[in-house]
């Protein structure tokens, strides 16, 4: 449906039709209720004129049956729109286990993107078909807003903070990506192309052109080159706590409370360590706000994710 209709962007992501099945249930409504109220409005100006100069209405005190009616119907239907969009809304904002992992940084007036395994691109996006993507995205200057309008997906790009989105591509192809919020002068030309690809294909343009460095193994090189690796040892008798296993897992901080170790969470760690303090340790690691890219950050991350706690043999 509505596919050969330019007003309308292809349904080219698992969410698509979802979305417009939304979108169109809600217009639908409303135009049928416009209408009702219309057409009523003017047949009953019409049925109840005034017919001769003298002539008094008679007066209608109120009718409880119509009250319950027009308050019910409204009422359900309103509800019904309400779950029917609740439930598409956490399926929107809830990435499943098994992403693929890409990251966005966005920069008046240009997209950065990063896959993991090391490939870099600027305005463009390659996905494979079929797989949930989850995109990490943060900003190096303005508020800024990626969207896809093919995919159905919108989301902001805030300065010092990480959001995410997910899709999943259904169809092969190359759509718009593009700025959803004013950023500056060249707002409109911060647009970009998302390709959909075989996942052979991708497989095959992730692989091949330059041999690229993994992002966790750029994040190693940053973590020797700013002398994270001095305090922070694997065995954890460095000045500062092993990272090892630390991705996901929630640490107890200095004067109560405790932290879920996320994107954010070593994001702020590295450049306002003092913030959050970690039970035990004292502050003393330096602040390297301003030294490091969000790009480097971003790598810093990759590779305290990439550390994982070997199995079976748990330090704790
Ligand atoms: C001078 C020693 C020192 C250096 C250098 C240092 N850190 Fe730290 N770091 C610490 C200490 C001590 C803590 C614990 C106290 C705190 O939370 O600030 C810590 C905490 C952290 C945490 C939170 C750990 C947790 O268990 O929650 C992360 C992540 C981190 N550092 C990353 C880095 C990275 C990345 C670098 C290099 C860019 C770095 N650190 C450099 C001493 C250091
Ligand atoms: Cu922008």
């Amino acid at each position: 449906m509505w596919t050969d209709f330019p007003l309308f962007p292809e349904q080219a992501s698992s969410f698509a039709l979802k979305v417009d099945g939304i979108y169109f249930a809600t217009v639908l409504l409303s135009v049928f209720f416009a209408a009702l109220v219309s057409v009523l409005v003017i047949i009953f100006a019409i049925k109840y004129r005034r017919k001769s100069p003298d002539e008094i209405p008679r007066q209608i005190a109120g009718h409880i049956g119509l009250e319950i009616f027009w308050t019910a119907i409204p009422l359900v239907l309103a509800l019904g729109m309400f779950v029917w969009s609740t439930v598409l809304y956490f399926h929107i904002t809830t990435p499943p286990a098994n992403t693929l992992e890409m990251y966005v940084v966005g920069k008046q007036w240009m997209w950065k993107l990063q896959h993991p395994e090391g490939k870099r691109e600027i305005n463009e996006l390659h996905v494979p078909l079929g797989q949930p993507v989850r995109l990490t995205m943060t900003s190096e200057d303005v508020l800024h807003s990626f969207y896809i309008p093919a995919f159905r997906v919108k989301k902001d790009v805030v300065p010092g903070r990480y959001t995410s989105l997910w899709f999943e591509a259904t169809k092969i192809g190359s759509y718009h990506l593009f700025c959803a919020e004013y950023c500056g002068t060249e707002h409109s030309r911060m647009i970009g192309k998302v390709h959909v690809m075989e996942p052979q294909d991708y497989q095959n343009w992730l692989t091949g052109g330059v041999a690229n460095e993994p992002m966790e193994v750029a994040g190693e090189r940053l973590f020797e080159q700013y002398a994270c690796h001095t305090c922070h040892k694997v065995d954890g008798k460095g000045r500062g706590p092993s990272l090892v296993g630390l991705y996901g897992k929630s640490v107890g901080l200095e004067g109560g409370g405790s932290a879920v170790v996320n994107e954010a969470y070593i994001r702020e760690s590295i450049l306002n360590p003092a913030v959050k303090l970690v039970a035990g340790y004292k502050p003393i690691m330096p602040t390297f706000k301003g030294q490091i890219s969000e790009e480097g950050v971003m790598q810093l991350i990759a590779y305290v994710k990439s550390l994982k706690a070997p199995e079976l043999t748990s330090v704790e």
